[in-house]
């Protein structure tokens, strides 16, 4: 993008959304909470993936995609074998838009979490065969949590190979009680936030991130609000009941500023992305659209006029995106 004077900054999103014909299926659960004529467009634009997609990136200003599948994706799946098979073939193709298109696309692959151990090898190929960056797990696997023993094979496989996994919201499991009753408040405007902030806490207090020091967790939507709680974790964890749990690091907030980054997804608003500033550190911030979900040039418009330093701007906008994807 160009920044207001004149000069250009490589741009690096890493919430950008398509799905293919086949996969489109494991959307219905979006499609419910959704305005119907915004899901139509949402729909015809996930499709597209070198089309207007690349037009609006120009416009925008936005030099990289890092590519995702629609939530919830492949955790939609609910047979194992299926779920290995088309997760493959989504890599494959990922791969081949990524080559295709020098410079514009990077991929998080998807991974068929149903059977780990295939998981980890996908992840491993995916990687180190197909050059992807990471995978983007959205949220739960047919209930199970990335906390889950079975699954610690994949984050030694995530940690060996050094790449992130980005935990990306969807539905949870039926509906928390508090929200019975409203409907709306299902979805990214507001359960999605809380069900992946959750996600994110059960691997600090579930000893993931204890057995994985060096696991990089990547999360959207400015961090799903936790950088506005690191001080009140901290304090009620000293105060209140363990249940037999202990942290390594002693405190919550040790593991969100060790092994958390955010990316700027689907929020375009000063006061969070200063509140994450001073509670991550900017090396721990990276940009990222949501698309097609947000309007991407409303979102470089907020990275390019944003009230932060012209360092701290170009570590968001593309240095730390080159450095923990190896771009
Ligand atoms: C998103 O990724 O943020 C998203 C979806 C589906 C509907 C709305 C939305 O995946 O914001
Ligand atoms: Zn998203």
């Amino acid at each position: 993008m160009k920044l207001e004077s004149g000069v250009a900054m490589r741009t690096i999103g890493l919430e950008e959304h398509f799905v293919t014909p086949e996969l489109v299926g494991y959307g219905a659960s979006s499609a419910s909470i959704i305005q119907p004529e915004k899901w139509r467009e949402a729909s015809r634009r996930l499709l597209d993936l070198t089309g207007e997609r690349l037009a609006e990136m120009d416009a925008a200003g936005l030099d990289t995609q890092v590519l995702s599948l629609n939530a919830p994706g492949i955790q939609a799946e609910s047979d194992a074998a299926t779920a290995v098979a088309r997760a493959a073939a989504v890599n494959d193709l990922l791969a081949s838009v990524v080559a295709d298109h020098p410079g514009r696309f990077a991929g998080f692959a998807a991974l068929p979490l149903q059977d780990p151990q295939a998981a980890a090898k996908e992840l491993e190929r995916a990687v180190s065969q197909l050059g992807l960056c990471g995978a983007l797990v959205n949220a739960h696997t047919q209930g199970r949590y990335l906390d889950d023993p079975a699954l610690r094979v994949v984050w030694e496989r995530a940690e060996g190979l050094d790449v992130p996994l980005y935990l990306h919201p969807a539905n949870g499991v039926g509906t928390p009680h508090v929200i019975e009753g409203h409907p709306e408040l299902v979805g990214p405007m507001w359960s999605w936030g809380t069900e992946t902030a959750t996600h994110f806490l059960r691997l600090v207090f579930g000893g993931v991130l204890d057995d994985f020091p060096r696991a990089k967790v990547l999360l959207g939507h400015m961090g799903e609000g936790l950088p506005y709680m690191l001080w009140r974790l901290d304090s009620r964890w000293d105060y209140h009941h363990h249940h037999g749990v202990e942290l390594a690091l002693g405190r919550p907030s040790e593991y969100v500023r060790r092994n958390l980054y955010i990316t700027t997804s689907g929020v375009c608003s000063a006061p969070p992305l200063l509140c994450a500033l001073l509670a991550l550190g900017a090396d721990h911030i990276l940009f990222g659209t949501d698309h097609p979900f947000e309007d991407m040039a409303a979102a470089t418009a907020f990275l390019r006029t944003a009230p932060v330093s012209e360092a701290d701007r170009a570590k968001i906008a593309h240095l730390n995106a080159e450095r923990l994807l190896g771009l």
